[in-house]
């Protein structure tokens, strides 16, 4: 008989799904969407639908593995825990007493996005003085740019969206990243309003949209300037708002007269007129809304173009409008006590930093002291971060000491020293806030631990009582953990408490319906069309159209290359799973039907794709859903899901961006040729 237990989606995705989890004979048989959760609504995505396929998949590791072949190629003998975690102590002893703390690097990001397991690695290397990871891969340039504008503060609620009257997605694929907003925009367009998406590419989402802006990407900034430059000239304006809001509005009307729709047209590649009729649009709706992705701000100039999108609405007033507004995150609402799990004042030493999207760098070039031991945990670094030749390079180094905490054997695993076998979000106890709407939602084990897998909280808190750290934290139980994450005055958390997470039910954050109601999180306390921060940062205080450009392969490769999710994976996760690869298919370039004649790239031909970085062989798709001079590659495969062994990031760079340290993964220049002119790969 199969039995349905509540949990929730532990994957980095806005949506933050609440899960109907059917067991049966202690293994995960099927899931479902929790049709009382306000925002999963019943519904869930392909990638979630077959879990068990992932809970219970050949590639699982069950339990310890020590490396006994060469590095890289996965030859592994099973060793007990006490033996992995004896083996920890002592190679991180010597790393200590012969290259000192900082020789020592964690590396994890969003395998789980649940509060405590991600986090759960904090206290542990903090006590012990390793280096510190800057957590920057995904959305620190977004997260920075949009700060510049209207502060570190929630945005607005997907769900009031219903009421817009025009919804603009922009650089956003919904459709696949954030499937749950979509039924929201929906109910607006049964309404009446229009969907517009401004992309490079037509995805998924841009096909159902009214409008599709193709614009090139990196160019976002001037596409925003554009619109704000029509808008001031048909005087289609909030004054009120703009008054009693905001500052600067002065100095930015100067700097708009530089961005009249010609000029904002060369640089995007969209006609003049499609900029005008999109600025009418926005000035005349009653409820414009923008759901901003994270496409924009992955390229070198990233933070400035989210900071430029993210002024829009203010010129418009529709922060203050029913329906109206702009979503970003809506993390910053969940305003925990976060020292209950980072617990920073173990950190006695002040060790250096080291940005996880130059790991390549880290672990080839880095000395005083260099890398010697890597602890990677809820990350696949040797598919996801960029420029893969520099991550691979390191990776294979003799001389480095690897521990892989893994679901399944993940490419990272295949170069690890030491792998441990990790336990699933159905397998542990976790808190789960969310990035795409604001419900808190606490899970429990649907199961037991498949196999000799733990979590990440257990293993770091039984390391640390192998160094003999005596600190209260690393006896805390996870129910303890949670409370003290909730020992917070928030008004948004006001009322939440343990007994009523315990439950299980997503409970809904206390936020007001217009969440910048209490005003905006920028120095000024009001939305910045000109920043002193920035200013004071050496950046352009007031908003810049110049387009992000890939400065090593500029005058020498033609065509630009984003490399957005597929629908089928998150990240680099699921590939493991024979049925979404399937539906995946092989990795593919789009490429416009111009650029592919040039070249003689007929479609479905195998293409190589390279830069100085490195190469890929890709699928070709030629296709008019993108336009000349750009090309697309959705999703990260497993290298060894790919022809030749290599990854999308071989291509991408450690280059990082203007604001937040991020890594601009759309931001590329590369050249294609059909395989055979090449060479099969060399
Ligand atoms: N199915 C699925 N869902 C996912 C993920 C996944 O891999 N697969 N990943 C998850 C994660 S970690 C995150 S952070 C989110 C990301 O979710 P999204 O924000 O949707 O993803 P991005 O990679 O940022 O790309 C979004 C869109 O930006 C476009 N884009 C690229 N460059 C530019 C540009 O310069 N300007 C503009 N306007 N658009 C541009 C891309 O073509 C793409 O359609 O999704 C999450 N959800
Ligand atoms: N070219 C290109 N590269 C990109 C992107 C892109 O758009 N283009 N997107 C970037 C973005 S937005 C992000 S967020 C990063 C994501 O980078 P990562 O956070 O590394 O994401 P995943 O690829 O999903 O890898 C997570 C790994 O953690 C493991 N894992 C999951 N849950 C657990 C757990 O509970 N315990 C343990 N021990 N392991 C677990 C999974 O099996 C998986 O191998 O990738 C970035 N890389
Ligand atoms: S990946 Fe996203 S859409 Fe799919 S179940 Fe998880 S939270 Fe929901
Ligand atoms: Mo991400």
């Amino acid at each position: 008989m199969v039995t349905y237990k509540r949990s929730v989606c532990s994957h980095d995705c806005p949506d933050t799904c609440g899960l109907m989890v059917g067991v049966q004979e202690g293994k995960v048989v099927s899931v479902k969407g929790d049709p009382d959760h306000p925002f999963t609504r019943g519904a869930i995505c392909t990638k979630v639908k077959r879990y068990g396929d992932r809970v219970h998949s050949p590639l699982r590791i069950h339990h310890p593995l020590k490396r006994v072949g060469p590095k890289g190629e996965g030859v592994f003998e099973r060793i007990s825990w006490d033996q992995a975690l004896d083996e920890i102590v002592d190679r991180y002893g010597k790393v200590i007493s012969h290259f000192g703390n900082e020789a020592i690097l964690p590396y994890s990001y969003a395998g789980t996005m649940g509060v405590l397991q991600f986090h759960a690695g904090h206290p542990f290397f903090h006590k012990l003085g390793a280096s510190r990871l800057k957590r920057t891969i995904c959305s620190a340039a977004a997260e920075a740019g949009f700060a510049a504008s209207m502060g570190s503060i929630p945005t607005t609620d997907i769900e009031s969206s219903v009421d817009a009257d025009l919804i603009v997605l922009w650089g956003s694929n919904t459709l696949s990243t954030n499937m749950h907003a979509w039924p929201f925009f929906l109910e607006a367009h049964r309404k009446g309003a229009a969907i517009v998406a401004i992309d490079p590419y037509e995805n998924r989402t841009a096909k159902k949209a009214d409008v599709h802006l193709k614009l090139r990407p990196g160019t976002d900034a001037a596409l925003a300037l554009g619109i704000m430059h029509q808008l001031v000239e048909n005087n289609l304006l909030d004054e009120t708002f703009i008054d009693e809001h905001t500052i600067g509005f002065e100095r930015l009307k100067v700097r708009l007269e530089d961005y009249g729709p010609r000029r904002a047209s060369e640089i995007t590649g969209v006609p003049e007129n499609r900029i005008k009729d999109l600025a009418m649009q926005y000035g005349t709706a009653k409820a414009p809304y923008i759901r901003t992705g994270w496409g924009p701000a992955r390229q070198l100039r990233g933070g400035m173009a989210m900071r430029t999108i993210a002024l829009l609405p203010a010129l418009v007033g529709a922060a203050h409008k029913k329906g109206g507004g702009i979503t970003r995150s809506t993390s910053a609402a969940f305003a925990f006590n976060m020292e209950a799990v980072l617990q920073e004042s173990l950190d006695r030493s002040a060790p250096r930093s080291i940005n996880m999207v130059q790991l390549g760098s880290a672990l080839t070039r880095l000395s005083e002291p260099p890398v010697k031991a890597l602890h990677v945990y809820h990350s696949n670094p040797a598919v996801v971060a960029p420029d893969s030749a520099q991550v691979l390079k390191g990776l294979q180094r003799e001389d480095l000491f690897t521990v892989v905490h893994e679901i399944v054997m993940s490419e990272t695993a295949l170069f690890a020293d030491l792998v441990l076998p990790g336990a699933t979000s159905m397998e542990t106890t976790d808190l789960y806030r969310s990035y795409g709407h604001y419900y808190l939602q606490m899970a429990h084990p649907v199961i037991e631990p498949v196999g000799e897998a733990r979590s990440a909280l257990a293993v770091f808190q039984e390391l640390a009582h192998r160094f003999g750290f005596k600190d209260p934290c690393f006896n805390q139980s996870e129910t303890d953990i949670i409370e003290n994450l909730l020992a917070t005055d928030s008004p948004y958390l006001k009322g939440i408490t343990l007994d009523r997470l315990m439950a299980g039910h997503p409970i809904r954050l206390q936020v007001p319906s217009n969440i910048f109601e209490s005003g905006f999180g920028t120095p000024s306390g009001r939305v910045e069309f000109y920043s002193q921060s920035m200013e004071d940062l050496g950046l352009d205080p007031l908003p810049s159209g110049e387009p992000s450009v890939d400065a090593a392969g500029e005058g020498r490769f033609e065509l630009q290359l984003i490399t957005p999710p597929r629908h089928q994976f998150l990240n680099s996760t699921f590939n493991e799973i024979d049925h979404l690869q399937r539906k995946a298919g092989p990795a593919t370039l789009m490429i416009h039907p111009v650029d592919a004649g040039k070249r003689g790239i007929q479609d479905n031909m195998p293409v190589r794709v390279h830069n100085d970085r490195g190469e890929v062989f890709l699928t070709a798709r030629v296709t008019d859903g993108t336009s000349p001079g750009v090309t697309v590659a959705e999703g990260i495969y497993w290298p060894r899901f790919m022809v030749g062994n290599k990854g999308i990031n071989q291509l991408t760079s450690q280059d990082l961006t203007d604001m937040g340290e991020s890594c601009a993964f759309h931001c590329n220049l590369v050249e294609a040729a059909p395989f055979f002119s090449d060479g099969p790969m060399d």
